[in-house]
């Protein structure tokens, strides 16, 4: 059998001769149970908790490109539940304990990292706000730490704490637990466990409209592989979920913008953890292959293109040889980036919609990688059983006519 990883990364698994039968995309039925839009890490794991937790097996995910090929694959992988209010902290604290036993739960090495977390203050407002999520964080049993600046080097021994840079470092919060994972193993870990229980995964199939009754209720989707009738539909679509619930008439409060990122030669391990500073927009880690793995802030206007101005990656590159001096000398393979969808609060939106049967779990925006198990298996309950899981409750759409807002820019942690 002769198959190329290229083939795979651009056509996925549907339509290559040469995979074996069972590795196939499978042709659509005429109806499922759910139908969840979108192929990332949080539709399949979505997936996964319907058919593992609630029996709801009668499910297809369509994925108008290949597994993962979105926001999932293009991340950072940074993975920390330090947000600052009680709603959120209960999201992301859910997350991180289901990541640290996904790979058991997956029998798939996802390679949940805990090598801490550590977010830099540049300044005294900095230091003060940082200072407060330590406070709010621990009052909700997370774990989080202030440091001095001589303690964070110790934590991470490359990092310039000299006071002759444009930004010193004034100190820093470090979350011990937080860390990184495999991207692509997550939603291959969560396609392969949804698929033995029996869910549908069907690439190259782009939902290209919404089918309602007579009374409003959704019946089915139109995809560029025909219609696909269904009793429920949720959408996981991020970067493009504004475009999808259009179909459905429901306008939501998101806008799309690029986040880009990059990687460097591989060298031996040199850094030991997560630094992120999002004062002077940089954050790095290494992967496990040796890349030094960078990240930058979100473009300033909106756009679906999957990659970020060029302008932003030098900033950020300036930011790290300030922070990482012996840097200065790396090259940089190769950049891309993603959509993210952002909400005016910068916290996601999880539930019911206004139309009957039609569920959304969008507006994760630069920083929903952490929340993929957490996130699916608050939104599998919620279709399920036709109510917010109490979890997802506090993130509704409604609040942004209610005013009950969950603002989150600051522990966001990357320019927006
Ligand atoms: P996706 O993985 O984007 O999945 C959505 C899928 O929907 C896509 O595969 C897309 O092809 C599909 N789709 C869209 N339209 C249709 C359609 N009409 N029909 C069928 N399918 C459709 N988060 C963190 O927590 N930590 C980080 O360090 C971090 N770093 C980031 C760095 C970058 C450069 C980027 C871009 C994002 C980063 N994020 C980070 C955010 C994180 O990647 C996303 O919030 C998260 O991956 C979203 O997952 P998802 O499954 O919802 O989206
Ligand atoms: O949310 O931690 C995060 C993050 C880091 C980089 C992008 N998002």
């Amino acid at each position: 059998m002769k198959f190329s990883l290229r083939t795979l990364l651009t056509q996925g698994l549907a339509g290559h001769s040469g995979w074996p039968e069972q590795w196939r995309s499978p042709e659509p039925k005429a109806a499922y149970d759910v139908i969840i839009v979108g192929g990332g890490g949080h539709g399949l794991a979505t997936a996964y908790y319907l058919a593992a937790e609630h029996r709801v097996r009668n499910v297809a995910v369509l994925e108008k490109g290949w597994l993962g090929g979105g926001n999932t694959g293009r991340n950072t992988t940074i993975i920390r539940s330090n947000y600052l209010w009680d709603e959120s902290a209960a999201i992301y604290e859910h997350a991180l304990k289901l990541w640290e036993g996904l790979s058991r739960e997956l029998n798939y090495n996802v390679m949940y990292s805990a090598r801490g977390v550590m977010m830099l203050a540049h300044t005294v407002h900095d230091a003060q706000v940082f200072k407060r999520h330590v406070h709010a964080n621990r009052l909700n049993g997370i774990d989080n730490e202030w440091l001095t600046p001589e303690e964070a080097k110790d934590f991470c021994p490359p990092l310039n704490i000299g006071t002759d840079v444009r930004y010193p470092i004034v100190g820093a919060a470090l979350q011990r637990r937080g860390g990184t994972a495999r991207h692509d193993a997550v939603a291959w870990g969560y396609a392969r466990g949804a698929s033995a229980l029996g869910v549908d995964i069907i690439q190259n199939c782009e939902v290209i409209g919404i089918d309602r009754d007579a009374a409003g209720a959704v019946t089915g989707v139109e995809t560029t592989r025909g219609r696909i009738g269904a009793g429920k539909v949720g959408v996981v679509a991020a970067g493009h979920t504004s475009v999808l619930m259009g179909m459905a008439g429901v306008r939501m409060p998101l806008e799309s913008y690029p986040l880009q990122a990059l990687v460097s030669e591989p060298v031996k391990p040199v850094f030991p953890c997560v630094v992120m500073s999002n004062t002077i927009h940089a954050y790095i880690s290494q992967s496990d292959k040796g890349e030094l793995v960078i990240g930058a802030g979100t473009d300033a206007y909106t756009s679906y293109s999957q990659a970020g101005g060029l302008h932003i990656a030098e900033h950020t590159l300036d930011a790290i040889c300030e922070m990482f001096p012996m840097f200065r000398r790396m090259r940089m393979l190769r950049s891309w980036g993603g959509i993210v969808d952002v909400t005016p609060d910068r916290s996601p939106i999880i539930g019911l919609t206004p139309v009957p049967g039609l569920f959304v779990n969008c507006g994760w925006g630069t920083g929903g990688f952490k929340a993929t198990p957490g996130s699916g298996h608050v939104f599998a309950a919620t279709i399920a059983q036709g109510r917010p899981h109490p979890i997802a409750a506090p993130f509704t759409l409604e609040r942004f006519r209610t005013g009950r807002l969950i603002d989150e820019a600051a522990a966001a942690a990357v320019a927006h």
